[in-house]
């Protein structure tokens, strides 16, 4: 099974240890196929071999081969943002994990009051890792 996890990149890296933690944890049961996300050597700017329009291409390309889609969205990212919408046309089962105790913003009622998403609000990592593994075992 493939996932294609989705988190904050340019958008910021401060939950980037979440990040790794969760796709660490995922990648002993599915193939995560945008493990770079959580890499510590990633910045705020990105992957700088790579231009824009190849990131962009090569990503889309991997959310249309993915089975299900993981997104972190506790630190806002247009670029998490555009994919779930993406992955919401596409049909591919999407799950939202959100930092319950996040206090400067709160998950946008684009994500949170679409029906089609299914939002996870944990309070550490063990709840999230928790609902991750509910949410593979539905698809299989
Ligand atoms: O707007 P953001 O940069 O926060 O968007 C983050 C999301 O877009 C992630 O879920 C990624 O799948 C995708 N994304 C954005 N930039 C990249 C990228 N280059 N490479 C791959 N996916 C990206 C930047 C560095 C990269 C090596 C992590």
């Amino acid at each position: 099974m493939k996932i294609y996890f989705a988190a904050s990149i340019r958008g910021g890296r401060q939950d980037q240890e979440k990040y790794h933690d969760l796709i660490r944890f995922l990648s002993l049961k599915v193939e995560v196929l945008t493990e770079h996300v959580g890499d510590s050597l990633i910045g705020k700017t990105g992957e700088s071999e790579l231009k824009n329009q190849e990131i962009h291409s090569r990503d889309l390309r991997w959310l249309e081969s993915a089975d299900g889609v993981v997104a972190e969205g506790s630190t806002p990212s247009l670029g998490v943002g555009y994919e779930i919408g993406i992955a919401e046309k596409l049909a591919k089962p999407t799950l939202c994990l959100f930092d319950a105790s996040r206090k400067e913003h709160r998950l946008s009622a684009m994500i949170s009051g679409n029906p089609q998403f299914r939002t996870f609000y944990y309070h550490d990592l063990d709840q999230a890792k928790e609902e991750i593994v509910s949410f593979i075992d539905s698809l299989s």
